[in-house]
């Protein structure tokens, strides 16, 4: 069985249990990080030296940076679905999987932990608009790309949905200003309607609030 390692509300462990949920993996989700804490022992780095999470365990195979082991369920597990055999198609989720972490999730990481994590008189508000405003543009990219597209790489889900999709609950439900992004808003309701994204990505982030 599949050993998961990292609390629910974190957007990584998201990742991989939302890819675990669509392949129907049994596994078991273990939780550390943040308030759990258990990321310092020495059995945990001797899993994951990062003292981060995810990390996934299965038999052997020890894996963490979460598009790392999206990437490595859906090739093990999900051929066909979430992984193509076809060179091409599968760039096309690499790309998108590898502009989630570059070019989304350092602006999204500063909103998120400006508005939800970081106390109101400790806040960059300037800094935090400026990400703000330079993710709509970013997200404008994405826009343009789903035009006539269902998800990312074609009719279905693959792996190239699944990060970018992640940041979508953060990014619609904070309090920021948006520019009209049509396109991305009809793929959200397309992945809302899956139940695996509902259960494991639309997962309330209050606990991670800062108490002002
Ligand atoms: N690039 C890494 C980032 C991992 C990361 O920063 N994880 C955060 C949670 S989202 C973490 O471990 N924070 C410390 C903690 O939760 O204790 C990945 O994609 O897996």
């Amino acid at each position: 069985m599949l050993k998961i390692w990292g609390r629910a509300t974190s957007v990584n462990v998201q990742k991989v249990m939302w890819t675990v949920a669509e392949l129907d993996l049994p596994h078991e989700r273990i939780d550390v990080g943040g308030a759990f804490g258990g990321v310092d022992t020495d059995e945990y780095r001797a899993l994951n030296p990062n003292g981060l999470i995810p990390t996934l365990e299965d038999e052997a195979a020890v894996v963490w940076e979460s598009h790392a082991i999206v990437r490595y369920l859906a090739a093990k597990y999900g051929s066909g679905s979430l992984w193509s055999e076809e060179p091409a198609r599968r760039a096309q989720a690499d790309m998108w999987m590898d502009w989630a972490q570059t070019s989304v999730l350092p602006d999204l990481t500063t909103v998120f932990f400006g508005l939800v994590r970081i106390p109101s008189a400790k806040r960059d508000l300037p800094g935090i608009n400026s990400a703000a405003e330079r993710l709509g543009k970013t997200y404008g990219v994405l826009e343009r790309a789903l035009e006539g597209r269902a998800f990312l790489t074609g009719d279905s889900l693959s792996m190239g949905d699944i990060p970018l999709g992640s940041t979508l609950y953060r990014y619609f439900d904070l309090e920021i200003s948006r520019p009209s992004l049509p396109n991305v808003e009809a793929w959200y309701e397309r992945l809302q309607a899956r139940p695996a994204y509902r259960e494991h990505v639309m997962v309330s982030y209050e606990s991670l609030r800062v108490v002002e």
